[in-house]
């Protein structure tokens, strides 16, 4: 085994495989950016270095210097984490070429899974079944075409560099087709540099249900059961859950089969993960990941496999010493991933102080956090602060466990997810196993989780709701305080009133059918495809709009006129910014102010 592990990540991760590392009796070498100085995961570590000086975005990022530090504080291997350098080939072979080992797969499987066309191309050679599409890239609209005139619509557009949804466009009829195929291509070269994209047929409400694979580096692979990842939204996971409910053994079996086969195909080597969809009795692949994954914890728990032992133990070049036979799936594992983040505002993200954290525990209940109190959450990294994944005999058992943990966890100071998890452990469709891809997006009204958090709806991080525990004659009572913006003063639900209309001509009192069209995220302005004075419908295109890579078309969101158009291609908007004025056609312009009234 090795005497010294490298883990080049940071938060609940870093966290994860330090301990792993530590339980292995492995010296442990933790990195950090500026903006990680005293950050609570560190001290899990034997010692720690700073990368720095980059943008605390790009430390990590900086092959050279990670590679600087794991020489010269004696490193034997490198443990990427997820996301950062996790699945970039070059690094796994700089780490290779720089005499150390690298935890995880050979750098060829990396580049085989990297590019979704010949991840097709692999399965299809395993006799994996992919989903009905071409095997091949294209720019032409004939093709997506001829492709739509066999299969019917609605079919998917794909970046074959693409990943996390963004080049990913649905084109439900002809009209929409060249836009559908340019804005993928568009999406694909901003976020990667390349253009190429396929087609598929696209299935409406599939199931999004991945397999754990796990192979040594002496030809033993083996499938971990899989995990449903469905319940997702704007194409980031928010509950994980093993084995999935409802699961025909069959399938699993010929899913885990086919999974194996893929595995083999690329010459994998340690932990990674098929992603397939399944609808009406039928899977298809999707994508490998080649590294470990944020919702590992669920098979962990109903395999009882440690899967960061697991992965140092193969790059150590250790033998699996167990079969398929022995893989048995036991009880149900649920994960609901707490992210910093504001739901009643679209769930943006929310950087700031944790102020008050009191993490669940108990039977059943396992939590992965990179956080504590008194932590300031850094703006520059992703929103996910901590996973609560639950363990029960069964599935009702885990999701109960759930519900009484997310009662439990208190987090002061920031927003956070734990108000979606508790409205959605209730959901019927939750309940029945009868979650799709789309559900918490389309078939899902959010809304009284906003309602249920008046302190933090849609008035950012900045405001602070403080517990105050009180008797009243021996009773205890809690009470929650609801503190104004230092700021200015003004109530939360004032200020979010002024925040929506920021930028606006007009601003309706009283009245509920704004004019005003929101921007419902931060983002860039791509283009704009109206112009001021045209009529236009609810739910017509009037912008497109960048935020995380993504174009998210922003549809009117009354019938009306166009008056004003207040932002343009390429400009930079808030969340809440103003982006067009629609008005009522005809009379009723605007109800004025009451003050002048
Ligand atoms: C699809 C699909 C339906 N049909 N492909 C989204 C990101 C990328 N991993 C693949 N994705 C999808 N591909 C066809 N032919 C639906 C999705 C999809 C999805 C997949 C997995 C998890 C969440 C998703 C959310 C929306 C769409």
């Amino acid at each position: 085994m090795f005497d010294a592990v490298l883990v080049a990540n940071r938060g609940e991760i870093a966290l994860r495989v330090l301990r792993g590392c530590r339980e292995l009796d492995i010296r442990t070498i933790g990195v950090f950016s500026e903006a990680d100085r005293d950050a609570p995961w560190l001290r899990a570590a034997d010692e720690a270095h700073l990368l720095g000086p980059e943008a605390p975005a790009e430390s990590y990022l900086n092959i050279e210097r990670v590679l600087d530090v794991a020489t010269s504080a004696g490193a034997s291997a490198i443990h990427p984490g997820y996301g950062f350098l996790a699945e970039n080939a070059d690094f796994a072979r700089a780490v290779t070429d720089a005499g150390l080992t690298w935890i995880g797969p050979p750098p060829e499987s990396i580049v085989q899974m990297g590019d979704k066309l010949s991840a097709r191309r692999a399965a299809e050679a395993a006799g994996c079944p992919v989903v009905p599409g071409t095997l091949e890239p294209t720019q032409d609209p004939d093709v997506v075409r001829q492709f739509a005139a066999e299969h019917g619509f609605p079919v998917a557009i794909k970046a074959a560099y693409g990943g996390g949804g963004r080049g990913l466009k649905v084109v439900r009829d002809d009209d929409g087709l060249v836009e559908a195929l340019e804005g993928a291509q568009r999406e694909a070269v901003t976020a990667f540099g390349r253009g190429e994209v396929y087609v598929e047929r696209y299935l409406t409400r599939p199931r999004h249900i991945e397999i754990q694979v796990l192979a040594d580096t002496h030809g033993t692979y083996l499938w971990l059961g899989e995990r449903d990842c469905s319940s997702q939204r704007r194409h980031q996971k928010l509950i994980e859950e093993a084995p999935a409910p409802g699961f025909d053994p069959d399938i699993r079996r010929a899913m885990g089969d086919a999974a194996v086969r893929v595995s083999e195909q690329v010459g994998y080597e340690g932990a990674g993960t098929c992603e397939f969809l399944y609808e009406d009795g039928d899977f298809y692949f999707l994508e490998m990941n080649t590294r470990l994954q944020v919702e590992h914890p669920v098979t962990e728990l109903v395999t009882g496999l440690d899967l960061v032992h697991w992965q140092l133990r193969i790059a150590a070049g250790e033998p699996l010493p167990f079969g398929q036979e022995n893989v048995v799936l036991r009880g149900h594992a649920i994960e609901a991933r707490i992210n910093a983040e504001n739901v009643a505002m679209n769930f943006a993200p929310a950087a700031g102080l944790i102020t008050g954290w009191q993490p669940p525990s108990g039977a059943g209940v396992r939590v992965d956090a990179g956080v504590e109190e008194g932590w300031e959450i850094p703006r520059s990294y992703d929103s996910l602060i901590a996973k609560l994944i639950t363990y029960g005999s069964d599935r009702d058992d885990a999701r109960r466990k759930m519900i009484r943990a997310l009662d439990e966890f208190v987090v002061e100071g920031v927003p956070t997810t734990i108000d979606f998890h508790r409205f959605a452990m209730r959901q019927p469709d939750f309940i029945d196993g009868n979650v799709s891809t789309v559900t918490v997006e389309r078939e899902w009204d959010l809304s009284p989780i906003a309602a249920a958090e008046p302190a933090t709806a849609g008035a950012g991080a900045q405001t602070a709701s403080r517990t105050l525990t009180v008797e009243v004659g021996g009773k205890r009572l809690e009470v929650a305080l609801f503190e104004p913006d230092a700021a200015d003063g003004a109530p939360a639900t004032a200020r979010r009133e002024r925040r929506s209309a920021r930028g606006a001509g007009k601003q309706r009192s009283g009245g509920t059918a704004t004019e005003t069209l929101i921007a419902p995220m931060q983002g860039t302005i791509v283009k704009t495809v109206v112009d001021v004075g045209q009529s236009v419908a609810a739910g017509d295109l009037i912008l497109v709009l960048e935020a995380m890579k993504m174009e998210n078309h922003i549809s009117a969101h009354r019938d009306g006129v166009v008056t004003q158009l207040h932002v343009e291609a390429g400009q930079v908007v808030d969340s809440g910014e103003a982006l067009a004025t629609i008005e009522d056609q005809g009379g009723d312009r605007t109800v004025e102010p009451l003050e002048t009234s």
